[in-house]
C-alpha cells in the first residue's frame, strides 16, 4: 500500500502559478520540480495567471495549498482580493507567496507584513531554497505521519 508521509503526499494538490502579467517562469519551474519530487500533486498554472484562475483551480482541485509567485514588482496590486475570492469559492487552502516582492520596501519585515495583511499564511523572499518550501508545506499540511501512523498505513 502507498505510504503517507515523507515519500508521498497523495491527495494533497498544490496550485502553483505566477500572478498577473508577470512572465518570470524559472522560479515556478524549479518549485514545481521540487514539489513533484517530494510527492506533491502539483498543478502548475504557469505565468501570467489571473486571480480568477488561481481561485477556480483551487476550488476544482480542493487544493491543500495555493502558491503564488511574483517577480516583476506588482505583487501587491495583483493579489488584492485574492483571499476574498478564495473564501467566496469555499476554498480554505493554505496560501504562500514568494519571489521578488520588495518593491519600494527595503525592510523585509514590512514586506512580509504587507502580504500577511493581504491574507497570505507565509511570505518568502527571492533567496528561498525550494527545499525550505517543501519542508514548510509538509509541516503546514501536516503531512509528516508519525511512526505509528506509518506503521498502520503500511500494514
Ligand atoms: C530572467 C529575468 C527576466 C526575463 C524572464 C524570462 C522568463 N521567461 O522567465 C525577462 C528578460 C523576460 C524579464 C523581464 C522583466 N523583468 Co526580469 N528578471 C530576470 C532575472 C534576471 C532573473 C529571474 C530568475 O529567473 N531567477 C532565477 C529563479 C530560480 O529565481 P526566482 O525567480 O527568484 O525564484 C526563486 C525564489 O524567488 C523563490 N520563489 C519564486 N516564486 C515563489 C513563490 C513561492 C510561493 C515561494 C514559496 C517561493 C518562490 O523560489 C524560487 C526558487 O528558488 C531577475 C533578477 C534576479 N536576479 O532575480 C529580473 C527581475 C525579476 N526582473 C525585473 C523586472 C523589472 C523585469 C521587467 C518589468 C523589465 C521591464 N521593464 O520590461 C520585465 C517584466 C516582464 C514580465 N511581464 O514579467 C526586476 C523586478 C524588480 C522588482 N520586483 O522590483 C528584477 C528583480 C531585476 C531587477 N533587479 O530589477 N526578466
Amino acid at each position: 500500500m502507498a505510504r503517507i508521509g515523507a515519500d508521498t503526499h497523495m491527495g494533497q494538490t498544490v496550485i502553483l502559478g505566477v500572478i498577473g502579467s508577470d512572465a518570470h517562469v524559472v522560479g515556478i519551474t524549479i518549485l514545481e520540480q521540487a514539489l513533484t519530487a517530494a510527492g506533491f500533486d502539483v498543478e502548475n498554472l504557469g505565468v501570467q495567471t489571473a486571480k480568477a484562475e488561481f481561485v477556480s483551480a483551487a476550488a476544482a482541485e480542493d487544493a491543500g495549498a495555493v502558491l503564488v509567485s511574483s517577480l516583476y514588482g506588482h505583487a501587491r496590486q495583483d493579489c488584492q482580493g485574492l483571499h476574498e475570492q478564495l473564501a467566496e469559492a469555499g476554498c480554505d487552502a493554505i496560501t504562500y507567496i514568494g519571489g521578488n516582492l520588495a518593491v519600494g520596501q527595503n525592510d523585509w519585515a514590512e514586506t512580509e507584513q504587507t502580504f500577511r495583511t493581504l491574507g497570505f499564511d507565509r511570505v518568502f523572499d527571492a533567496e528561498t531554497d525550494p527545499e525550505a518550501v517543501v519542508a514548510s508545506l509538509e509541516r503546514d499540511l501536516d503531512m509528516t505521519a508519525t511512526e505509528p501512523e506509518r506503521a498502520s498505513v503500511n500494514t
